[in-house]
Parts: structure tokens; sequence; C-alpha cells
């Protein structure tokens, strides 16, 4: 394999438009930031780079739905996830944002240069266009139902039940997501990307030249290529994002996805005035974290772009995970159906490695995956405070109780300390054989097989009971036992950075070299190691409990939300709203219909006549309650016989999504008959 000068991390840019959760951080961050911390405890040169991705429909629906401005939604947003990820300790070098100003600079010179290469076609065509909002409907501003698998809520880009790509003209039964309106065809000029020119280019440096990419990765792009390429617009018709830079382009915007890669570019030029160095020189290595509905995007159209436009290196590969999901759900920003990084920081507090743990451990590397609190809990209890902790506490404590806090000397080694000693640098080197190839969740079983070992060894040489008959025996072992515990402060620092940096100080060491992890003198015969404390403490059935009921909580509410107002009705004429004759009236009596759930008939003085109206509203109130009440009553709609009674007319009422009823009520200052309009 090829060596490499130098590393260029990039995680996934999140939209600012909602906190982190866990499934962005199993599926990318976790993943991303243990790697960085691992080319830098073998002293090579790597730069992480990430930030916020503010531009887009997410944005500016968001927004719409608050009733404040993108920017108020992407400062919210940009500072919670800034400060969510530093105190969760993913070490970026720079966590930067697609609104400054030389990310606008970056994107735009990039988008000019393969403009003045003749790299986009420039095309009218008819686009989705809402009358009412007088609005272009781009991406997610069109629902419609999927023509695939019949989903009522699939988007003008994807549907998110079946995963189908779409194109809004593919929806049945259109409706603008701002209006709810059927939408209208308009013409609208947008730049496209000829992705079908780099085909050859892409078949070549895919098919061929990355078949050790993870095959999720590699198979999604092969089947992107094998159905054959299309022109892609890189332009919206949107007032927030980077304006199209060309004269004329008036109230365009680049395209989210064209954008928002570029921010890599920009965040690194913000770090460093030597940024070129990171991507333009072969000698780079460029791996993009990414989920996997970011993978054509980083693996077809990024690429594309860059090599139209010719400088830059290209990712060597694209890790992409799979999704997590929560208790067996889909993990939702809008249905609140996440556990939050920033809530978990509060009610964990100094157990971030508890949750890094939980999220590599089962990282949906090849497949979706489930998080579940009970198995946070028993990964944290049976494992973390079981094995890890268990066998570095013991270590530490027998060492103190019997040798006053000195490592002993080792004497004689039996076959079995010996195949011990052996066993710690073979962990090590499997452990780092799994990161190369981006196998996080193997490589940590490697790093706990340690504890392991340590734990069985313990267990099986029994230190506490030969003391007394043999203390020699003693110093060997716990000689040993303390260079387990040194190569796992080592070799865990990666996953559990937290854990391995107290871990250091219980053994009174710092600074150990990656490499050196499994050598067997790592700590001296004479060393005075430290005081010690517990690495990780048991997880309570009450505070899982409560996660849990916060859970439940949050389904109430879906289910609540799940009925929701019901759409616009189409438009009338004035005309037809004004042939309704609706009156203030006053209900004088009211008795049940007999036989029926829902009648009552209401006798009802209307200005013009008492009349009697038959109303479906039995379920909600009671006759004696409602009688003398002011109400509005439709009073020319026809005559109808309900249940041998003639209802001359209807009362207004007003119906929420769960069927509650409510009077439309005069506020009681005019006369009965007075005309509603
Ligand atoms: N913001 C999509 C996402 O959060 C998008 C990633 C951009 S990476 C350049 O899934
Ligand atoms: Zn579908």
């Amino acid at each position: 394999m090829k060596e490499y000068k130098r590393y260029l991390i990039t995680s996934a840019l999140p939209y600012a438009n909602g906190p982190i959760h866990i499934g962005h951080l199993a599926g990318v961050y976790v993943p991303s930031d243990i790697y960085t911390r691992y080319l830098r405890l073998r002293g090579r040169d790597v730069i992480h780079v990430c930030g916020s991705d503010e531009h887009g429909v997410p944005i500016t629906i968001k927004a719409r739905q608050e009733g404040v401005t993108p920017r108020q939604i992407v400062d919210r947003y940009h500072e919670l996830n800034k400060s969510s990820f530093e105190k969760f300790g993913i070490a970026f070098d720079i966590y930067s944002r697609t609104s400054s100003t030389v990310h606008y600079e970056t994107a735009s010179e990039i988008f000019k240069t393969l403009h003045d290469r003749g790299e986009f076609i420039e095309k009218t065509t008819p686009q989705y266009y809402d009358q009412e909002a007088g609005q272009f409907l781009a991406d997610r501003y069109i629902q419609g139902t999927c023509p695939h698998c019949s989903n009522e809520n699939a988007y003008g880009d994807q549907c998110e039940k079946c995963g189908s790509s779409l194109n809004a003209t593919d929806l049945i039964n259109p409706r603008s997501t701002i209006s709810g309106s059927p939408p209208v065809m308009r013409e609208t000029r947008h730049w496209f990307l000829a992705l079908d020119r780099y085909e050859p280019f892409l078949k070549k440096w895919i098919l061929e030249e990355k078949k050790h990419w993870k095959t999720n990765v590699y198979g999604q792009c092969k089947s992107w290529l094998d159905q054959g390429l299309q022109p892609r617009a890189v332009s919206r018709d949107l007032d927030w994002g980077v304006p199209v830079p060309l004269e004329g382009a008036v109230g365009k915007v680049l395209y989210v996805w064209f954008d928002a890669p570029i921010g890599y570019i920009s965040a690194t030029k913000e770090l460093t005035p030597d940024w070129e160095k990171y991507w333009k020189d072969n000698d780079t290595r460029m791996i993009h974290f990414i989920g996997k509905d970011n993978i054509v995007f980083h693996c077809i159209v990024f690429p594309s772009i860059l090599h139209a436009e010719g400088s830059y290196i290209l990712p060597d590969n694209v890790p992409a995970n799979e999704f997590l999901n929560l208790e067996n759900d889909k993990i939702s920003t809008s249905r609140n159906w996440a556990v939050w990084l920033h809530e978990y920081l509060e009610d964990f507090p100094g157990r971030q490695d508890v949750l890094r743990y939980v999220l590599c451990a089962s990282a949906p590397e090849t497949k979706d995956n489930d998080f579940t609190w009970k198995d946070f809990q028993a990964r944290n209890n049976n494992e973390l405070v079981a094995v890890y902790g268990n066998f570095v506490n013991r270590a530490i404590v027998l060492t103190h109780k019997y040798f006053d806090g000195k490592v002993p000397e080792r004497g004689i080694l039996s076959d079995y300390d010996r195949e011990v000693l052996a066993g710690i640098p073979r962990i090590r080197m499997a452990l780092e054989a799994s990161l190369e190839q981006f196998r996080f969740r193997e490589a940590l079983k490697e790093a706990m097989n340690l504890a392991r070992l340590g734990n069985k060894y313990l267990a099986d040489t029994e230190p506490w009971i030969i003391f007394k008959t043999d203390p020699e025996r003693v110093k060997t072992i716990l000689n040993i036992a303390l260079q387990i515990s040194a190569s796992l402060s080592v070799i865990t620092m990666p996953f559990l950075p937290d854990s391995a940096f107290r871990l250091m100080g219980f053994l009174n060491i710092d600074n150990i070299p990656w490499e050196k992890a499994g050598d067997s003198d790592l700590i001296t015969a004479g060393h005075v190691i430290g005081s010690g404390g517990l690495l990780f403490e048991k997880i309570t059935d009450q505070e899982i409990e409560y996660q849990v009921n916060k859970l439940l909580a949050a389904r109430d509410q879906n289910d609540k939300a799940g009925l929701s107002i019901a759409p616009a009705k189409g438009n009338i004429s004035y005309d037809e709203f004004s042939a309704m004759d609706i009156r203030t009236a006053t209900i004088l009596g009211a008795e049940r219909v007999p036989k029926t759930k829902k009648l009552l008939k209401l006798t009802l003085d209307t200005g013009l006549d008492t009349r009697t109206v038959v109303s479906g509203i039995a379920e909600c109130f009671d006759p004696a309650s409602i009688t003398g009440k002011q109400v509005c009553v439709l009073v020319n709609l026809e005559p109808r016989k309900i249940r041998g009674i003639e209802s001359q007319g209807m009362i207004l009422m007003a119906e929420d999504p769960e069927g509650n009823l409510d009077f439309v009520s005069p506020g009681g200052s005019l006369e009965n008959g007075s005309v509603v309009k």
C-alpha cells in the first residue's frame, strides 16, 4: 500500500437545523474521531475538519416552521452543535460553517471555474411552483405519494420510507409543503453538472481502483454507474444559499449539495494557510466519514466536481456507515425520536466514554443497528465496569495492599505468564489491522480482549489467595497485571480517551508511544503507581427508567401530532361564500334524540324564528350545559329529515384533529339574527 505523508479526515457537515443525536454520532463522528486519534497517536500528520451545513431546504423549512429567519436557525444550532461536540470530546481541528465568507468565496470560485470551462449545461425546464407562496418548490418543498411504495409523504428528492431517490415529477398527487396546495408547472433556468461526461473517469476510478471500499459503498456506486448518470441541477430558486456567481442570475443560489462538500475545503483554508498541501498533493490521503444517505454525493458528485476543476485530490476512501435505530424505530429529528447529545451530556455528566463505547460497540457498520437503553446499561455494567474497570482496579488495589504501591519485580515466568505477555502485542496488532480497515467494532473488541485477558489472568492465578503461601509468585503476577494495564491505557486511548487518560493517572505514567503498547516492561519494577480509583461506575435501573420514560413521552406526543391539521381546501369565490346565510342564535332547549349516541335535538331562537336543528354533538356536550348559549347557525341550509326530525339548518362547530368539538360563539353583545359574514 502507498505510504502517505499526511491525512485529511473529513466528517459530514451536519445540517444546522437540529441538535446532534446518537445516530449522527454512531454513523460518522465516533468512528472519525477514533480514527483521527489513532493516527495522531501513531505520530501521523493529520487534520480532521468539520462544520455546520447551513444551506438548503432543511434549514429554510425549519425557519418557516418556527417563524424565524434561516440565519436565526443556523446561528442557534451551529453554536449548540459545536459546543456539544467539544464537550463530548470529538477532537476536530476546526468546526467551521458554510455561511462563512471564506466558504462563499471558495464555493463561488469553484462554480465559476467549472462554468468558464463549459462543464455546465444551462437549461430551462418546467419545475413545480407554488402560486400561493410565490415560490419554486425545490427538493423538500414538495411532497406526494411515492410511485414505488405508496408512501404519501415522500419528498421531491427522496422517499424516506423505501429509500428510492426521486424527481419531483415522479410524485403522485404532488403538494406544496408550504401551502399544502397542488403546485403548477413553471419554466425556470438552471445550471446542470453533466455527470454523464465523467462516467468513463468514474467507472475507472471507482469500479476498477476502489474495489477495497466497503461493500455497501462500492455497491451503491456501482448501481448508480450501471444505471447511467444524468446531468444534475446544481442551482436552485431560493433566497437562502450561496448566490450563483454569474451576472443576471437573480434569485438563484447554489444547490446545497454543490456547496456543502466544498465546505471541507473552506474549513481547511480557515484552519491553515498551508491548506493546499492537504488538498492538492497526491501524498495526502483524504478520507470522508459519512452516513449511507450521503454516498452518491461524496463518491460521485463531489469527485466529479473536483475532477472537473482539476487541481484537487480525490478521496482515497469513504467508509460510510448504515443507520442506527433507536428502540426499534427510525431516529427522526422532526418526530423528536432521538437521544440528543446535549441532553445526554447533561444527564450523564463525565460519562462521555460510556456513550462512545456503546455507539462503537454497536455501530451500524455493515447493516442498520439498534440502540436500546437496556443494552446501553448492560454494556456499561457487564463490560466496562465488570471487565475493564474491575481488572485495573484489582491490579492497582492489590499492588497497594501487598507492595505499598511499588511495582514488584518479575521472578521466574511460567508458561502461562509467557503466553499472556506474548498476547499483548498480538492484540495491539490485531487492533491496528481492524482500524486500518475501518472495522471499528472489531478493533474495540480487540481492545476489550486485552482487558479480558488481564481479568482472566488474575482470576486464574488468584494472587489474593496465594499471597500467604507464595508472595514471590504474587510479585510476578502483579507485575504482569500492571504491564497489561499500562498497555490498556495506550490502546484504549482512541476509543475511550477520558478513561485511558485517567488510567494513566492511576498508574502514574504518561506519554507511552503507541508502538510500545505490548512491551513487557512498560512499567519498570520499583515505579510507584498512583492511588487509583474507579474507572467506570454502574448505571442504575432508575437512570435507565428515566431515559426510557423520556422516550415514551416523546412517542406519546408524536402519536398526537400524527393527527395533523387538515390541509387547506381549494379556493371559492366571494359569491359562493356570501350565498351562505349565517346568523347568531340562542339555544333555547336541547334533548337527546332517542336511540342515538351522537344526536341532540336543539330548539333555537334565530332572531328570524324559532326552529329545530339536529346536531351531532351529543358525545361532547351535555344538553343541560348548552341551553342558553349563543351560537352561529347556517339558516339557509336545505332542511333535511334526520331520524324522523326535520333539521332546519346547521350549527357552526370547530373540530380539532382529535375530534374535540367547540362552538363558534359570538361574544354575546349582539341580538339574535345578526348576520355573520
Ligand atoms: N448536511 C446531509 C446530512 O446531514 C448533509 C451532509 C453534508 S456533507 C458535505 O445528512
Ligand atoms: Zn417509497
